[in-house]
């Protein structure tokens, strides 16, 4: 083993995080590197992650060092250098006697979560960590825990590469040509149903998917309403919502951070944005990325968007921009601190 690293899975006893927690330490996802897991849940359920422990010691993993499992947060933070925060409350649950169906309460109860999460990641996690939400709303849960860190030097991300898998699965489909040749798939904006797929600038076969996929009206009325509602469909089929997609595209995300991106290629998450494509600063939004051969993960920013690419861009932009307005509450303590109370 060259080295360690330590990574914190929040959410650790939910559905996505048993097909997610095992492949973390199956020698692949982090190469040669021993994996130190700090599994995390609420107090309710905390204890069934000594089944999963149980479940992991039996497995063989070579790559896997040491897994603790807690209900404390701040415990679990220190020192970490990768944080997939997957733990949500979701739709639909009764929560302080209230069904949560409205997004506006979504964003509140889990926006509360991020606050507190973000500043034990601020204050207890490695500099340079690297964070991806994968609780709902992600976007402005990464946002929410982005402000509450306040520590520059680490990435916050919200996780779009399910949609951006789900979008190579449909374009494979229909053109005859493998997945593997399928690149450069760009989801701008938010992790919801305003997402806008990129059907134009996607590489397919190493020709631009403008000019392989001549029909706007597939584009329109296929391709884009098919991978916005994919989740949707998926619920509607298996009476339960994507998890082992959903932790493959957590394992994709943190192995397209952890190489170099392939000349030509990006891969798809949301980050706060630097006005990159005119997207106001700041708010967590899904881009094309490349990690750079220092490690560093950037914006690719050659993308032309066709005036269509822009229209469909901007409703998922105006989307995050009221998601944003939504929580401005929780943003109070960021005041104090800037007024210094
Ligand atoms: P589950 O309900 O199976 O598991 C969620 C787990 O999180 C539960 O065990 C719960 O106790 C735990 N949890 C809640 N609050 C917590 C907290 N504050 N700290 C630690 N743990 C906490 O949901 P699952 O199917 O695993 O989905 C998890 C989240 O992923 C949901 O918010 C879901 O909406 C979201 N998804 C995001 C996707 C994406 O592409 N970004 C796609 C898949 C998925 O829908």
């Amino acid at each position: 083993m060259s080295s360690s690293i330590k990574v914190v899975v929040t959410g650790a006893a939910g559905q996505i995080a048993y097909s997610l927690i095992p492949r973390l330490v199956n020698g692949r996802t982090f190469g040669d590197k021993k994996v130190d897991l700090a599994l995390v849940e609420i107090p309710q359920v905390v204890d069934k992650l000594k089944g999963l422990l149980m479940e992991l010691e039996d497995s063989y993993f070579p790559a896997m060092g040491r897994v603790t499992y807690t209900d404390n947060f701040s415990e679990a933070a220190k020192d970490a250098d990768w944080f997939l925060l997957v733990g949500s409350i979701p739709r639909g649950i009764v929560y302080n006697g209230k069904k949560i169906e409205e997004r506006s309460d979504l964003l509140s109860i889990n926006g509360g979560i991020f606050v507190d999460q973000g500043k034990a990641i601020g204050s207890f996690g490695k500099d340079k960590a690297k964070i991806l939400v994968v609780g709902n709303p992600a976007n402005t849960n990464a946002f929410i825990g982005k402000n509450a860190a306040d520590n520059e030097s680490q990435l916050w991300m919200a996780m779009t590469m399910l949609d951006s898998n789900r979008a190579k699965s449909v374009i494979s489909k229909k053109t005859g040509v493998n997945i593997s040749e399928i690149k450069n798939m760009i989801i701008w904006g938010n992790h919801s149903p305003t997402m806008y797929p990129d059907s134009e600038n996607v590489i397919i076969n190493n020709q631009l998917g403008s000019t392989v996929i001549n029909d706007i009206s597939w584009v329109e009325k296929d391709f884009i309403p098919s991978v916005q509602q994919r989740g949707k469909a998926v619920i509607n089929a298996r009476g339960a919502s994507s998890a082992t997609s959903a932790a493959k595209a957590a394992i994709d995300t943190v192995m397209a951070c952890e190489s170099p991106t392939e000349e030509g290629n990006s891969f798809s998450a949301a980050i706060a944005s630097d006005g990159s494509y005119d997207v106001p600063e700041g708010i967590i939004c899904g881009f094309p990325l490349v990690t750079l051969s220092d490690g560093t993960i950037d914006i690719k920013r050659d993308i032309a968007l066709s005036d269509f690419g822009k229209s469909k861009f901007q409703i998922s932009i105006d989307e995050l921009l009221s998601e944003r307005d939504a929580v401005k509450h929780l943003m109070k303590w960021l005041m104090m601190k800037i007024l210094k109370i």
